[in-house]
């Protein structure tokens, strides 16, 4: 029998229900930040990338076009042919600065987003043929891995493959070791990619990023229980949570939290089960980690990969580190 399906993030909703539930129901509280991103989710998103105290987009959108021409000389090596992949490429406004001077240098290109969602690459795909008409573009609907694999045996271009915006960050050490080899063991010899890292800041420069002034970042977070009343049939009063955040400079690590502000029980009718909230209790909802030079060198070695290139902003906010298979 067919799954039932669940729009947004195309995961058969018992999983979805049952990785809430799974979460809910630990002690200490946990959800993925992966359920961030229903339509809601990703609006605020975006509008967080506009916020002047979120500062990362800004700081990789600089660092493109200081080295736009540096990365083609890496990417086209000799002038070869290549692929360029993109992980979760959203609206490509980073992107754009790089595909509008390669096309401008007539490299012998493609452009290949990768996308769980075939709403986002319409987009993408109907953006840029306005923009930069005489691209290839060529959007890979599925999980990141798997169109990767299928393509390994497609022909023997070099691929290039951008994660950027410290997607990164999202994972712990180890998860992000098993991501990085996965992606190492899709690739060829030769292969490249580009990787955003959030680098180790002053510690309020980072805080006010998480916790913006305007309350967008509180209402991206907050709407993860909205999605549970939706989705999940849920009975969260959102009225008895308050987004929290913290930065310990020592692990690079932001946390973020939805603490519940009261003893309070919460029903989740989809699956016929009710959690019980201390007063205080938090449910730890994301890990946006920052980085330095040693864990990144020491992410490349563990997951295979050799360090070609570390570029950075003028503030040294940010880094897109380029490494070879
Ligand atoms: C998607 N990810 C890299 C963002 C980050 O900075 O960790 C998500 C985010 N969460 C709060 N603000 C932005």
């Amino acid at each position: 029998m067919e799954k039932e399906l669940n729009e947004e993030v195309l995961l058969p909703t018992d999983t979805f229900a049952s990785e809430i539930d799974a979460g809910l129901s630990a002690n200490p509280k946990a959800i993925s930040s992966r359920y961030f991103y229903d339509a809601e989710g990703d609006r605020l998103f975006q509008k967080i990338m506009q916020l002047d105290e979120y500062y990362l987009s800004r700081a990789e959108y600089a660092i493109f076009k200081e080295h736009k021409e540096l990365l083609l000389q890496y990417f086209a090596d000799q002038r070869t042919a290549f692929h360029l992949m993109e992980f979760g490429a959203g609206d490509g406004w980073k992107t754009k600065v790089l595909l509008r001077h390669f096309i401008e240098q007539h490299a012998k290109f493609d452009y290949r987003p990768i996308d769980i969602s075939g709403n986002v690459l319409q987009e993408l795909e109907s953006s840029l043929k306005t923009e930069l008409p005489s691209l290839q573009v060529q959007g890979m609907e599925g999980e990141y891995f798997e169109v990767l694999n299928q393509m390994q045996k497609t022909d023997g271009q070099r691929k290039v493959v951008l994660f950027l915006g410290s997607n990164i960050g999202n994972f712990r050490q180890h998860q992000a070791i098993s991501f990085l080899s996965s992606l190492r063991a899709s690739l060829n010899q030769g292969d490249m990619v580009l990787i955003g890292f959030d680098m180790k800041k002053d510690p309020h420069v980072i805080r006010n990023a998480y916790d913006d002034a305007s309350g967008v970042t509180r209402d991206f977070n907050m709407n993860l229980l909205k999605r549970l009343n939706i989705e999940l049939g849920a009975n969260f009063d959102l009225t008895k949570f308050k987004h929290y955040q913290s930065y310990d400079p020592q692990s690079g690590e932001c946390r973020s939290y939805l603490i519940s502000l009261a003893e309070q029980e919460v029903t989740m009718q989809a699956i016929g089960v009710s959690y019980y909230f201390k007063k205080w209790e938090p449910i730890h909802v994301e890990i946006s980690r920052k980085f330095d030079f040693e864990t990144i060198n020491e992410l490349a070695a563990s997951s295979g990969f050799g360090v070609v290139k570390n570029l950075q902003d003028t503030d040294e906010y940010f880094t897109d580190s380029l490494w070879v298979a």
